[in-house]
């Protein structure tokens, strides 16, 4: 799905205010409050009834419609609802969309009319066995009380929830340019195809890092080569567009430039590859969480983490566990950042404790879930977004799903050829995997192309004992890399709980000084095994989570605050990430 841009043939019209908000579902009916949008709900009002609320809430504003215009195509546009939304436009219904972080849109050129028009919008914030992420329902009755409905994710994250991204109406030509798929390897090569509705000529022109014109040609789908190509990677990311402009035979005109680089992702010998040479992944797992704006938009803090991605020489972060915005897409390739862009995909598991005690045994998860077609939904919908991204080098189909157990292989191995077939660019395919999938008992591991292994020895298990956990650590990424010899592993995820302040001269657990000691540990074994091919510590910074006595306020795993201050580790870390790690030739 394109982004909508403004161009000659387009007009984009912001919607984002503040809208009127209530919840429903509720013995009272609640007044309209006012209502940020995009932001998430929860933590804009004071009370946990407010913020926990578990069901349906209605957002609703007027917007205007000029004449002009209605002589176009007119389409209203959602970067994301969470995670169900039912939308209306003058009371009639559009259509509905699941899952909470990824754009959808409707046609309403028929349906608006010039001057004031009202939009509706349901929003439901449900996690279930449907849903992804996947929690559960359920009811409790406490003696004398009204029996009351909890919703537990399934997932240590907040359930954040709401109108979370931009909402626009934008225009186009009654015969417009539905979608564009381009993409250029190392050796100058590019490729388009472009889907259209209605009739016309295609015609696309290549503008290099300057804007200069450097290739021009003509059909639907095609293929050019550039001479003295200048290649996508962090520290130089360049950076072409492909103008496309369809000739209506009806006339008009529509235009659109999609932004892409030219680079090829591989494996070879046990590593990833960046345009032909191994590349090292530094960086983190994070979250789309800040203060007050929960998991709303808010670019302000995107722009900052990546400046400090940048500060403690990081490469890389992983989309864990959603699609992050699309602007922080964009970023990305901007500033050449490398990107696990991982689906929503968490909380596949029947015995999720959501306390951060991975799980628990699953049993029965494959027939427990009804998520299988929904997963397929959000897969097509995330390559469909992401695909021309030159910072996207992986895809993850899930996080921490109940891998170990039977079934997992019959589930996972349709999603991940899925993506394979989708992404004409050929990315490699992963899905993140847990503690309780070890090297004998995972049944997924020859279906990834890159084994992502999230590891928490010396906190959740062995803690406190760090040359313990490291010699755990250290044997088991030997057993899968006997089990799997062609294949690169990396740490999607190992971190150590800190409380931001918290001192102990003997290292003890949650003082800086303990998770500094943890990343050591952690990156004394890496730099022991040839195979490792990326470093992704969890997580980048604090981030809200659903209350439970292993989280204090939060989980505190960052190495920057919530608010982005440094940790000791953090310290730690871009001295590894920008010198050690060099030294040891395991950075780039
Ligand atoms: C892993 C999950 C991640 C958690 C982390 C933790 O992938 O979402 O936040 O553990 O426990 O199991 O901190």
């Amino acid at each position: 799905m394109l982004y909508p841009a403004m161009t000659t043939s387009r007009m984009t019209f912001d919607l984002n205010g503040v809208w009127d908000f209530k919840l429903l579902g509720t013995e009272a009916e609640n007044p309209w409050i006012p209502m940020p949008v995009p932001s998430s709900y929860n933590d804009i009002y004071v009370g946990r009834a407010f913020a926990d609320y578990v069901g349906d809430m209605l957002y609703r504003r007027d917007f205007t419609v000029t004449p002009q215009m209605l002589t176009q195509r007119l389409w209203l546009r959602f970067g994301s609802v969470t995670h169900k939304a039912q939308v209306w436009v003058n009371e009639v219904c559009l259509g509905t969309h699941e899952g909470g972080f990824l754009p959808f849109q409707f046609e309403i050129t028929a349906l608006a009319r010039a001057g004031k028009n009202e939009l509706r919008v349901l929003v439901n914030n449900i996690v279930d066995h449907t849903t992804l992420p996947a929690g559960r329902l359920v009811t409790q009755q406490f003696p004398g009380k009204k029996e009351e409905v909890h919703n537990l994710p399934n997932f240590d994250f907040y359930n954040y929830s709401g109108i979370m991204r931009p909402v626009c109406l934008y225009t186009t030509p009654v015969s417009y340019i539905e979608d564009i798929t381009v993409h250029g390897d190392m050796e100058g090569t590019f490729f388009w195809k472009v889907k259209t509705a209605g009739e016309g000529a295609v015609a696309v022109t290549l503008l290099d890092p300057e804007g200069r014109e450097v290739f021009a040609g003509a059909g639907e789908a095609g293929s050019g080569q550039v001479a003295a190509v200048r290649l996508w990677e962090p520290g130089s990311p360049a950076l072409y567009r492909l103008a496309v402009t369809l000739s209506g035979t009806d006339g008009s005109e529509d235009v659109y430039e999609e932004v892409f680089g030219f680079r090829t992702v591989g494996i070879r010998d046990c590593h990833l590859q960046l345009n032909g040479k191994p590349i090292y992944l530094k960086g983190f797992g994070k979250h789309e969480d800040t203060p007050i704006h929960g998991r709303g938009f808010d670019m302000v803090y995107n722009v900052k983490d990546i400046a400090l991605l940048k500060w403690i020489g990081a490469n890389s972060f992983r989309t864990s566990h959603y699609p992050y915005c699309e602007e922080m897409m964009q970023l990305c390739d901007r500033e050449g950042i490398l990107i696990i862009d991982e689906a929503p995909a968490v909380g596949l598991h029947s015995n999720f404790s959501a306390t951060g005690m991975l799980g628990g045994t699953a049993t029965g998860t494959w027939e427990l879930l009804k998520t299988a077609e929904h997963h397929r939904q959000v897969l097509r919908e995330m390559v469909a977004r992401d695909k021309n991204h030159p910072c996207v080098i992986l895809w993850s189909v899930a996080n921490e799903p109940a891998s170990e157990e039977e079934g997992a292989k019959e589930y996972f191995a349709p999603l991940i050829e899925l993506v394979k077939e989708l992404d004409e660019q050929n990315r490699p395919v992963t899905l993140v995997t847990y503690e309780g999938s070890s090297p004998e008992s995972c049944k997924v591991a020859e279906l990834c192309d890159v084994l992502i292994l999230n590891r928490y020895r010396g906190w959740y298990d062995t803690e406190g004992n760090l040359s313990g956990a490291a010699a755990l650590l250290k044997d088991e990424l030997e057993r899968f890399h006997r089990r799997c010899p062609d294949k690169p592993i990396m740490l999607g995820e190992y971190g150590a709980d800190t409380i931001a302040g918290l001192h102990d001269l003997n290292e003890r657990l949650f003082s800086e000084e303990y998770q500094t000691a943890f990343l050591k540990a952690y990156g004394e074994v890496f730099d022991a095994l040839d195979y490792i091919t990326g470093e992704h510590v969890w997580n980048f910074a604090d981030f809200a989570t659903a209350e439970n006595i292993k989280r204090v306020n939060g989980n505190k795993k960052g190495v920057f605050t919530r608010d982005r201050n440094p940790k000791m580790a953090a310290h730690f870390l871009r001295n590894r990430w920008n010198r050690d790690a060099v030294a040891s030739g395991k950075c780039n």
